[in-house]
């Protein structure tokens, strides 16, 4: 039984480790070309391999990152499980950017940095509170509540939206469209946490900014797709939108030319959210192929009908 390891050798050999010590009975490797296909019964990957019907007694396939939009339209054949990596390094990572997305958005660091290239001197007051600042969430899995519940620490207004309700202790819940336009009616500082699926692509548009109040602010770690760049371009010229942090572009990387690196009021990071951690990454898989071979439901288990993005 071949645990196939297709993603980079330096994440591979603490990979190998793990499982040499921990789950020596499954034999792992790297090299597609020393294994007999047929043995293979787990993949990891990032994004789905072009000769995956080589594979014809494969059960699983695991995702190295936390979103799996990137294997929508791939010939994965039914009866194979598709898992995503649902992992306390991401989550932890993930709420580190958001904290410093938001800290930095809600103290005008992004105003700052560019008035220090310009050697400006500027208070920018009255600063708004904490307790006065509202602070929203699209998404409400793990990685957003996560960010929520550490966001709390810091006594802003919390708010969160997912499709079906949910409740989350001290924070105000919305669901569906007219809640989610509630909530924008009340948002300073919006973060986007969403999976792309074809109900979320292109979600952060001109309607969607039109809702907030004049001077929100966004914080994009979803997908790029989910972005009109054309649409928060515009609103950040108009005033409307005052900055915006997005880790995630369309495409990936962003062109050299896109006018998203140059605007004053935006900051980008390269997908760096979160980078997943070998060390942790290969306890939560290997905790998995043990769930997996005791029939139980893996930890990330993918519904295949719902992430299909059109
Ligand atoms: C992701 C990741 O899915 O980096 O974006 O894990």
């Amino acid at each position: 039984m071949v645990f196939l390891f297709l993603c980079d050798a330096d994440r591979g050999s603490i990979f190998a480790q793990a499982f040499a010590e921990h789950l020596p009975e499954v034999r792992f490797s790297m090299q597609p070309d020393q294994v007999a296909p047929d043995e293979v019964r787990f993949i990891m990957t990032w994004k789905p391999p072009a000769d995956l019907d080589r594979y014809k007694n494969l059960e699983a396939i695991f995702c190295i990152g936390a979103g799996v939009d990137q294997f929508s339209g791939a010939a994965i054949p039914d009866g194979v499980k598709l898992i995503r990596m649902v992992d306390q390094s991401i989550t932890r990572m993930v709420t580190e950017y958001v904290i410093m997305a938001v800290l930095s958005l809600h103290r005008n660091l992004h105003v700052y940095i560019d008035q220090q290239r310009h050697r400006t001197w500027h208070e920018i007051v009255p600063q708004p509170q904490s307790a006065d600042r509202r602070v929203s969430v699209l998404g409400l899995g793990v990685l957003g509540q996560a960010a929520l519940h550490h966001l709390k620490g810091f006594g802003f207004q919390l708010s969160g939206w997912s499709r079906s309700a949910r409740t989350i202790e001290g924070v105000a819940c919305h669901s569906g469209e007219a809640g989610l336009a509630s909530m924008l009616a009340q948002t300073d500082i919006l973060i986007c946490l969403l999976p792309l699926t074809k109900d979320t692509a292109g979600i952060l548009d001109k309607d969607l900014f039109e809702k907030l109040p004049r001077g929100a602010s966004l914080v994009q770690a979803g997908r790029g797709r989910q972005l009109d760049a054309d649409a928060l371009l515009a609103a950040l010229d108009a005033g409307h939108l005052s900055g915006a942090f997005l880790d995630v572009t369309d495409p990936e990387p962003l062109p050299s030319d896109n006018r998203l690196w140059s605007h004053p009021k935006i900051v980008i990071t390269p997908h760096i959210a979160a980078i997943t951690q070998p060390q942790s990454a290969a306890m939560t898989t290997i905790d998995n192929l043990r769930l997996l071979r005791a029939g139980e439901d893996p930890k990330g288990l993918v519904d295949r009908a719902e992430f299909q993005v059109v």
